[in-house]
């Protein structure tokens, strides 16, 4: 019997399976110009994946299943990367943070709040007086933000960082595809950091829902019996059950039983096939302590790359274990003390993550056998 992972042939029965994202094809030769260019100048390439995936309930998707991730690890890395020489291709659930953009978005950092009305002194006193009408950095954020600004015109200026957004896990997969076969050219100059939070179960084609799935009788039906006896159907075609619900509330709520298969695992496929040549890593999230570290290392042995990273949902911004097949290594930002601001564990992953690349590389130019 086949266990809950999925046989490595349904790997490219999913491609056959789904539909491939719009305009693929304009998109992969986009890539390969920018793949081109990088390498043309000896600039090695990473490519960052960040953010979670959604998981259609209906092809014409009104419900998905989500999750937590809002692309601050890999956003945050791309940042990293791009300082440390990297050019990046930032394959990101869209509407996630971005590089640089990251500092003045969503509701921590609303960027209006970075902003004041030249010629009206703030409640900070950091306006300035004028005649008014324009629109002003406020003074105590200007170093910070002359220094981002700075960084993200570079990075638009030298071409270094491609922004590739994807949705669902399918799209996700297509162009992790596509970019590893672009990428293949830089052999070892490439990198795979794959930080986003890929969901493992989806719902096949052929069990989808064309339309929205109901939650109760359709006007018109001709009784309550035969609205019940369509809305179920429906859901079936979705691979889900709709059931009378005995909560209590009512005779018209249904519940929801949804039956999803695993996403094949490509990992394999991206280490053998699509990107051999190149550096993996990947990330583990988990929430039980007692089986982060199991859980990196039977994902080494499974798939043979490089490194996991793994990290905890609750403390991830702050310690991560590198596991390879030699050591675990444990990353853990230092306390901030009063008034400091905490470091970003970022700046200390990407440095470590390049200094094992520059190993890597040099191992295989010197012959010796990849570690
Ligand atoms: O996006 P974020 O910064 O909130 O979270 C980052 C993360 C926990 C998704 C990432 O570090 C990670 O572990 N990604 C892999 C998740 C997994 O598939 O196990």
């Amino acid at each position: 019997m086949m266990p809950a992972s999925a046989a490595p042939s349904d790997e490219l029965e999913y491609f056959d399976t789904h539909s491939a994202p719009a305009h693929l094809a304009a998109i992969s030769t986009q890539l390969q110009e920018f793949v081109n260019l990088h390498h043309a100048h000896g600039r090695r390439v990473v490519l960052v994946s960040s953010g979670g995936t959604t998981v259609p309930l209906e092809n014409q998707t009104v419900r998905f299943i989500d999750n937590f991730s809002a692309g601050t690890r890999g956003a945050t890395s791309a940042e990293y990367f791009l300082e440390a020489g990297y050019a990046v291709v930032f394959l990101h659930r869209q509407f996630s943070l971005l590089p640089y953009s990251r500092h003045y978005s969503h509701s921590t950092n609303c960027f209006l709040d970075y902003l004041s009305e030249w010629g009206r002194i703030g409640e900070d006193g950091d306006g300035a007086s004028s005649d008014g009408g324009d629109v002003v950095v406020r003074e105590r954020y200007r170093a910070q933000m002359l220094d981002v600004l700075r960084k993200y015109r570079r990075a638009k200026e030298q071409k270094t960082l491609f922004l590739l957004p994807y949705t669902t896990v399918t799209s996700y997969l297509f162009l992790l595809r596509e970019v590893a076969l672009r990428m293949q050219v830089l052999r070892n100059d490439a990198l795979f950091y794959l930080a986003a939070a890929v969901s493992d179960f989806f719902v096949p084609p052929d069990r989808m829902a064309e339309h929205k799935i109901q939650s109760g009788d359709l006007p018109g039906a001709p009784d309550t019996a035969g609205a019940r006896a369509d809305t179920t159907a429906a859901a079936a075609v979705a691979g889900m059950e709709a059931h009378d619900d005995d909560s209590g509330l009512g005779a018209r709520g249904k519940k929801l039983v949804i039956d999803l298969d695993p996403v094949p695992k490509f990992l394999k496929r991206l280490v053998e096939g699509w990107a051999p040549h190149a550096m993996i890593i990947s990330f583990k999230l988990e929430t039980d302590p007692n089986i982060l570290l199991y859980k990196c290392h039977q994902a080494l042995n499974r798939y043979s790359h490089h490194l996991v990273i793994g990290n905890l949902l609750s403390t991830r911004k702050f310690e991560v274990v590198f596991v390879d097949k030699k050591a675990d290594q444990w990353i853990r930002v230092p306390e901030a003390r009063e008034g400091q601001e905490q470091v970003e564990i970022e700046s200390l992953i990407v440095p470590e993550v390049v200094r094992r690349h520059d190993r890597a590389i040099g191992a295989k130019e010197a012959g010796e056998p990849a570690s």
